[in-house]
């Protein structure tokens, strides 16, 4: 993510990737203040093992596409809601690309960021089976959960 200040949003996908144990690491990059560390980080991720990135940024949110641009390790953006314009510089910042330099962009905020880790783990889920049957879990429990509690007055 680009600044700590982006945890709060963030903390959303972990904790996803969390339920359905996914290994990963945490880190603050930031495209404008720290752009020799976003390019190390970047050039080096499929060398580490990295399989997803979620890239969180808010504002003029340059990480994901900067991200992307240097890696084919595929980059999950997630607009972080900024005070100013409540996230919409944000996405609109991370979801228009130009054709060539994907980045799979989520919503704004937090069910972008929750939408990231399930995204991720269900990338990850295609080749490491108790990752796909974690997810799996979870969906059918979100499901029923729905179909258990009809009446939204309880
Ligand atoms: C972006 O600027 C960060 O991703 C963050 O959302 C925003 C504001 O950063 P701080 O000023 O709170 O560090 O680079």
């Amino acid at each position: 993510m680009g600044s700590k200040s982006d945890w709060p949003t963030m903390k959303n996908a972990v904790d996803m990737l969390e339920q359905f144990g996914v290994p990963y690491e945490v880190k603050v990059v930031s495209a404008h203040r720290t752009p020799d560390l976003m390019f190390e980080y970047a050039q080096t991720a499929e060398a580490r093992g990295l399989q997803v990135i979620i890239a969180g940024a808010g504002g003029a949110a340059h990480l994901p596409g900067m991200v992307a641009a240097k890696t084919i390790v595929p980059v999950l953006g997630v607009p972080v809601q900024s005070r100013a314009l409540s996230g919409e510089d944000s996405l609109l910042s991370i979801v228009q690309m130009p054709g060539g330099i994907p980045v799979g962009t989520l919503a704004i905020g937090d069910a972008g960021a929750k939408n990231a880790g399930i995204l991720a783990s269900q990338m990850v889920g295609t080749h490491i089976p108790a990752v796909r049957e974690a997810v799996r879990a979870f969906r059918e429990a979100q499901t029923q959960f729905v179909l258990d509690n009809p009446d939204p007055r309880d």
